[in-house]
């Protein structure tokens, strides 16, 4: 019988798991390699059915993604006061096995940071344990490539959906004020617990991401998975050289529900490898109007969505439980 320390049971008493199934891992995701003439078709195609798909020959140095994952790693390991230091994670900073502002917790710890350079001096993240410029130089190299890759997709996507200009998306992230954020995840291994119980942890719970597109890099290591528009979770077989694109909620309502913003999740691994992934989320400017664009509503089609701002839909967002589905609020009736 395997005992656990008491320590171990009490933190993670309060958190959610899932019944434990066999991984076996989803063959029908979309792999989009850049370089393909037909690229851009199945990038739409991808976004309308899953709101989810792989890039290969993506043209981010594998480099720039290595130096910074080290670099997290090695935070990761500091001890929990030091770690500490670098919290709360409101907005910016170290956060542990809470989530957002109500009350969510999971099997992860995180560090999150704005991609908007003038605000990291405001956040906690400059009573970090280790030399904060290295660490801030690394994740300034890692988003900017990663932002240059999200542009270049947002622009084929605009070009097959015939949207003019070409960077009707794109302008959004590069936009000096996009509100875009960054974070890195790294989910512990809990193998005794996992074995005991038979059912598994959730790392990180079920949610969409409010912003226009995230791109998710992990280590080699399973534990995302995706719902199916059917509501199935499969699990995404990991691949540490590639990206994974996430269509988010401002990215339906701009498409007006023709793409799916995808819910996905999160379970920790039950061996005994950590978790650690890399995450940036596009975001608009605070007072960008997110709507249907009008160059892709067809005669007599009416917008799905009241009309807001993305300040006004992140401050909705940030007041539900992650779980929740935001753009419901959003929805006309
Ligand atoms: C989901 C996407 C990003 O990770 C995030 C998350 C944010 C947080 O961790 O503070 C939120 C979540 C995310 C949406 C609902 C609110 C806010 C946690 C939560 C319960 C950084 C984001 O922008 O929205």
């Amino acid at each position: 019988m395997v005992v656990l320390s008491q320590p171990a049971v009490d933190s993670i008493s309060f958190i959610k798991t899932v019944k434990k199934q066999a991984t076996t891992h989803f063959t029908g995701i979309p792999v989009i390699d850049l370089f393909d003439p037909c690229a851009k078709t199945l990038i739409v195609e991808a976004c309308q059915e899953f709101g989810f798909f792989k890039v290969v020959n993506h043209g981010v140095p594998m480099e720039v993604v290595s130096r910074l994952e080290t670099e997290a790693v090695n935070f990761f390991k500091l001890s929990q006061a030091e770690k500490d230091k670098a919290g709360p994670p409101n907005p910016f900073g170290y956060g542990s096995k809470r989530i957002g502002p109500n009350g969510d917790v999971g099997w992860v710890e995180y560090l999150l940071f704005s991609s908007n350079p003038d605000l990291i001096s405001q956040s906690s993240l400059l009573s970090f344990p280790r030399n904060p410029q290295v660490f801030w130089s690394l994740v300034n190299n890692y988003v900017s490539a990663v932002r240059n890759l999200a542009c270049e997709v947002l622009e084929m996507i605009a070009d097959e959906l015939k949207i003019k200009p070409r960077n009707t998306f794109s302008r959004l992230l590069k936009d000096e004020k996009s509100d875009s954020c960054f974070r890195l995840n790294h989910y512990p291994p809990c193998p005794q617990l996992q074995a005991l119980s038979g059912r598994n942890l959730i790392g990180f719970g079920e949610h969409t991401d409010p912003q226009v597109i995230s791109v998710v890099r992990s280590n080699n290591t399973s534990g995302l998975q995706i719902s199916l528009k059917d509501g199935t979770w499969v699990s995404v077989p990991p691949d540490q050289y590639s990206f994974f694109i996430h269509v988010d909620d401002s990215l339906q309502v701009m498409t007006n529900g023709r793409f799916r913003s995808v819910r996905h999740r999160v379970l920790a691994d039950d061996s005994l490898k950590s978790r650690v992934s890399m995450i940036y989320f596009g975001g608009p400017p605070l007072s960008e109007k997110i709507a249907p664009l009008s160059s892709l509503m067809e005669e007599g089609e009416e917008s799905l969505y009241k009309e807001f701002t993305w300040c006004e839909y992140k401050k909705s967002a940030y007041k539900t439980r992650l779980g929740e589905n935001r753009l419901g609020l959003f929805e006309k009736t």
